[in-house]
C-alpha cells in the first residue's frame, strides 16, 4: 500500500495484470452516465462490484437463502457454513491468529461504536484520555465523544503537518499516566496519508495502551497484518474492498473480546436465558445479535477471494502508478493545489482550484460521466487544519486507468475554462 510521490513518469503497467481484462468483471463501468461513458473515480466513498460479487449474492438468494446457527435442515446448514467460510476468509485475509476474533458488523462505523461503547463503557473513568489524529473521518470521531460524555474520558488528538502527515514526536509526547485508548485512521480518505500505524501501535504499547485501526480506506489497497502491526483491533467495511453494502469485519484479539460486555443483546448472542439471568455465547457470537446480514457475509467473502486472485501486490502497483500520473498531471493546472502530499500515500487526490468551488468542479465534471467526491468528506477538522471548506477528491481502484485520469485532467480544464481561475 505504501508508495512515495515524485514527479518522474508513471512507471509502466505491472505483469500480470490487465486493467481492460479486470474492467470486464465490472458490469456498471460499461455504463453511460449523461450518455458520456462512466469515469468513476470515487472509489473512496465506495466500490463498484465485480460479478464474482454479483453471482454470489444472486446465487445466495436464488438457491442457498436460510436462516444459519438455527436449522437442523439441509438449507440452514448450508447457509451456515457459507458464512463461517466467510468468516474464515476474512481471518486469512487480514491473518488474525484466530476466526473468533472476527466480528461481523454492519461496516467500519458499527465497529467502532461497538468497541467505544462496550470497552470504553468497562474500561474508562472521569479524566482518562483517549487519543485519536486529527485526521479521522467523523466515524472514529464522534463514537469516542459520545463514550466520553458518559466516563467523563477526554479526548487528545495528535497534530498533523502541512503536507498531511501525522507528526509522530507529537504523538508520542500526549501519552500519559492516564491514557487509556488510541484510535487512528491506517489511510486517510481526504489526504491520502498512509500512517505508520506499526510504530503508532508500538509506541502505544510501550505505554501499555491498546490500539484500534480504522481500516475502512487501507483494506482493499494493500495487504493486511493485523499481527504483524499488532493491532488490538482493526475494522473494514465491505464496500470498501468490492463487497456488499452494510457488512463489515472488526477484528479484535480474543483477550479483549472475551473480557468486553455485548454491545447489543437478542438472538444468537445467547448461550441461555431466563428472566434472572442470561448467559452469553462465545466468541464471536456474543457480539453478533440478531439475524445478521448473510448474503453480505457471503458477497464480502466472495470479494475477497476476487482480490486475492487479482492478487493485492498487483493492485497496490498499479495504484502507485495511477497515483503518480495524477499528481503530475494535477499539480501541472494552473490554480490547482493538492491537499495531502504525504511521502506515504494511497491513491486519493484531494485538489482546490483558485477561486471555484469544490461542488461546482463536481457538477461540471459529472456532465461529462466522471464521478468525483466533493466537500469535506466527513473530514471537518481536516479541512479546518488547511482553511478550506471543502475539497474534490478523486480515488482510485483497481480499475481505473490512465486514460481516465487524463480524462479528469481535461474535466478540470474545462470547469477553469468555464468559470475561470
Ligand atoms: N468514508 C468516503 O467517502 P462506513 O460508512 O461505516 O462504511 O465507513 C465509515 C468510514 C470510516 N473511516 C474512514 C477512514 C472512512 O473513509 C469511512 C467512510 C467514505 O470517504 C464515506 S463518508
Amino acid at each position: 500500500m505504501t508508495r512515495q510521490l515524485s514527479k518522474t513518469p508513471a512507471p509502466a503497467q505491472p505483469p500480470h495484470f490487465d486493467v481492460h481484462r479486470i474492467r470486464e468483471d465490472f458490469p456498471i463501468l460499461h455504463n453511460k452516465v449523461h450518455n458520456k461513458t462512466l469515469v468513476y473515480l470515487d472509489n473512496a466513498a465506495t466500490t463498484q462490484k465485480p460479478n464474482l460479487v454479483i453471482n454470489a449474492l444472486r446465487r445466495y438468494y436464488g438457491s442457498e437463502n436460510a436462516n444459519i446457527h438455527r436449522g437442523v435442515y439441509l438449507l440452514s446448514q448450508l447457509a451456515t457454513d457459507l458464512y463461517e467460510q466467510a468468516r474464515r476468509k476474512v481471518q486469512r485475509f487480514i491473518n488474525a491468529a484466530e476466526s473468533r476474533e472476527i466480528i461481523f458488523t454492519r461496516g467500519t462505523t458499527e465497529a467502532i461504536n461497538l468497541v467505544a461503547s462496550s470497552y470504553g463503557r468497562t474500561n474508562f473513568k472521569p479524566g482518562d484520555q483517549i487519543i485519536l489524529t486529527g485526521m479521522e473521518h467523523l466515524s472514529n470521531i464522534v463514537p469516542w465523544q459520545i463514550i466520553c460524555q458518559q466516563t467523563g474520558a477526554v479526548l487528545r488528538v495528535a497534530p498533523f503537518d502541512d503536507n498531511g502527515e501525522l507528526i509522530l514526536d507529537e504523538y508520542e509526547r500526549l501519552f500519559t499516566p492516564r491514557t487509556r485508548f488510541v484510535t487512528a485512521v491506517h489511510l486517510s480518505k481526504s489526504l491520502g496519508t498512509i500512517n505508520p500505524v506499526k510504530r503508532m501501535i508500538a509506541i502505544a504499547h510501550a505505554h501499555n495502551v491498546p490500539v484500534f485501526i480504522d481500516g475502512a480506506q487501507s483494506i482493499a489497497h494493500g495487504p493486511i497484518d493485523v499481527q504483524d502491526i499488532d493491532a488490538d483491533f482493526y475494522a473494514f467495511s465491505g464496500h470498501k474492498l468490492y463487497g456488499p453494502t452494510g457488512i463489515g469485519a472488526l477484528y479484535g484479539k480474543a483477550r479483549f473480546l472475551e473480557e468486553m460486555p455485548p454491545y447489543q443483546g437478542g438472538g444468537d448472542m445467547i448461550a441461555s436465558v431466563t428472566f434472572e439471568k442470561t448467559e452469553y455465547n462465545e466468541l464471536p457470537y456474543k457480539f453478533e445479535a440478531g439475524t445478521p446480514n448473510i448474503a453480505g457475509g457471503i458477497g464480502l467473502g466472495a470479494a475477497i477471494d476476487y482480490l486475492t486472485s487479482v492478487g493485492l501486490p498487483n493492485i497496490v502497483a498499479h495504484e502507485s502508478r495511477l497515483l503518480e500520473y495524477a499528481h503530475s498531471r494535477l499539480s501541472g493546472i494552473p490554480g490547482l493545489r493538492v491537499v495531502g502530499t504525504a511521502r506515504q500515500k494511497g491513491g486519493v487526490i484531494s485538489f482546490v482550484l483558485k477561486g471555484i468551488h469544490p461542488h461546482d468542479i463536481g457538477t461540471i465534471l459529472d456532465g461529462d460521466g466522471i464521478a468525483v467526491r466533493t466537500g469535506h468528506h466527513c473530514c471537518q477538522p481536516v479541512m479546518d487544519r488547511f482553511q478550506i471548506p471543502a475539497t474534490a477528491r478523486a480515488s482510485f481502484a483497481l480499475y481505473n486507468t490512465i486514460p481516465e485520469i487524463d480524462a479528469l485532467a481535461d474535466g478540470i480544464l474545462k470547469v477553469i475554462g468555464f468559470l475561470g481561475s
